[in-house]
């Protein structure tokens, strides 16, 4: 026994990024593995790139949101067969967050859908395997569509300064670009769909690389511009998303959980007429109510590493209640501040709940899944937690 931090062995089979050479030539210090793919997780430290996102403009390979193209005749019938979501009114050039469930209505994936074209889509994956479950679909109702991988990858540019580094690039128009809209275009002769969006609330966009040949030369494109407002290499921040609300497939919900348990409900329609996948099952449970719902938790001022494990949320006599899915220390409230899943007679604003972490153990505050963050200003600590 060593007693080292294990290690990752890559080999071929978790696939690189168009732009993993340009990472690793900016220092990106971890990955993850997502879509069975490499993706950067942080560079200077999580704390440091936290801070370049929310004060400045921030450039992520997020090139492991995969793409799941679907064409034909039939597509738009598929696309609305796989989620709750009402996609009747979707416009050519929009996109949509939207759950994606099976026949129990459980959560397959939350990805983000854009209608390329009337008879075209993407569905912008999180961590989960929807090529198959989309061909599976599409074979059993016997549509006419193409479903495959096309050779997509999204880079996000995320933070307050990312416009004018955007407009920087592409000019004005890109101020006039709707949230979640999405426009084909090309920068040097790189082929690029702009959409404005991203996972954080800072504001930004994703820019999705359209020939993975070029992903080095984009990636250097874009530092460049924004050289003068300070850009720099980071990665989806598990701090910031926390403090915005965001999920995270895999961690906040796993195909045993349903939408409306996981604050989702808002997405879904569950009287639309469309006879989407889930619908029954989904109907059921909102007749009948839900068991648990994730909240939002804070958990005093201890400034600890990140959850690698879920941890039990025990009420004040020894009975589990649930789970907490992702904790992190946040620097703009100095709060430990996380999501958890629990039962939903606890689920209430003000309750105090029993958090047992390997930290030891501490209460933790119920609340909204989402946190007020006071503005960022001078409050930047140099202590550092990775
Ligand atoms: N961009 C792209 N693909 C993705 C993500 C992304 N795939 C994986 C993951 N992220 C999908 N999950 C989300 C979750 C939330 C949002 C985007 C993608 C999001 N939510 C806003 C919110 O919750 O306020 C807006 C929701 C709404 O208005 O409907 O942006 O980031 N390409």
């Amino acid at each position: 026994m060593t007693g080292e931090t294990p290690q990752l062995s890559v080999v071929q089979r978790l696939r690189k990024s168009p732009f993993y050479d340009a990472t690793v030539r900016w220092g990106v210090r971890t990955f993850t593995v997502y879509n069975h793919m490499l993706m950067p997780t942080c560079f200077e430290s999580t704390e440091a790139d936290y801070w370049k996102l929310v004060t400045g403009t921030t450039l992520w390979d997020v090139a492991a949101e995969r793409q799941v193209e679907i064409i034909g005749k039939d597509a738009f019938r598929l696309v609305r067969l796989l989620t709750p979501c009402n996609l009747s009114e979707i416009a050519v050039g929009q996109c949509k967050y939207a759950p994606v469930v099976d026949h129990n209505g459980g959560m397959i994936n939350d990805p983000l859908i854009t209608r390329l074209d009337d008879d075209r889509f993407w569905i912008s994956l999180a961590d989960s395997d929807v090529l198959l479950w989309a061909k599976g679909v599409a074979l059993g109702m016997r549509l006419d569509v193409e479903i495959f991988e096309p050779d997509v990858s999204p880079l996000a540019l995320q933070g307050p300064q990312s416009r004018a580094v955007a407009s920087s690039l592409f000019g004005d128009w890109i101020g006039t670009l709707g949230f979640f809209r999405v426009r084909e275009t090309e920068l040097d002769g790189i082929p690029l769909v702009v959409a404005r969006s991203g996972w954080s609330k800072q504001g930004g966009f994703e820019f999705y690389l359209l020939d993975g040949r070029r992903g080095e030369e984009l990636w250097e494109r874009v530092m460049h511009a924004g050289k003068p407002f300070g850009i720099a290499p980071a990665a989806p921040s598990t701090i910031e998303r926390v403090e915005s609300g965001l999920l995270s497939y895999g961690s906040d919900m796993t195909l045993d959980n349903n939408p409306l348990e996981i604050g989702l409900q808002k997405l879904c329609d569950l009287d639309q007429e469309f006879d989407f996948i889930g619908k029954s099952a989904l109907r059921e449970i909102r007749r009948a109510g839900v068991r648990q719902k994730l909240v939002g938790l804070t958990m005093g001022e201890q400034r600890l590493p990140g959850n690698q494990h879920w941890w039990p949320v025990l009420d004040t006599g020894d009975a589990v209640l649930g789970k907490v899915t992702s904790a992190v220390y946040s620097p703009r409230l100095q709060r430990y501040i996380g999501f958890a899943i629990i039962e939903t007679g606890h689920a209430v604003p003000g309750k105090t709940v029993r958090v047992v972490s390997p930290h030891g153990e501490f209460p933790g505050l119920v609340g909204p899944a989402s946190f007020e963050t006071p503005p960022a200003h001078a409050r930047r600590g140099s202590e550092k937690i990775s």
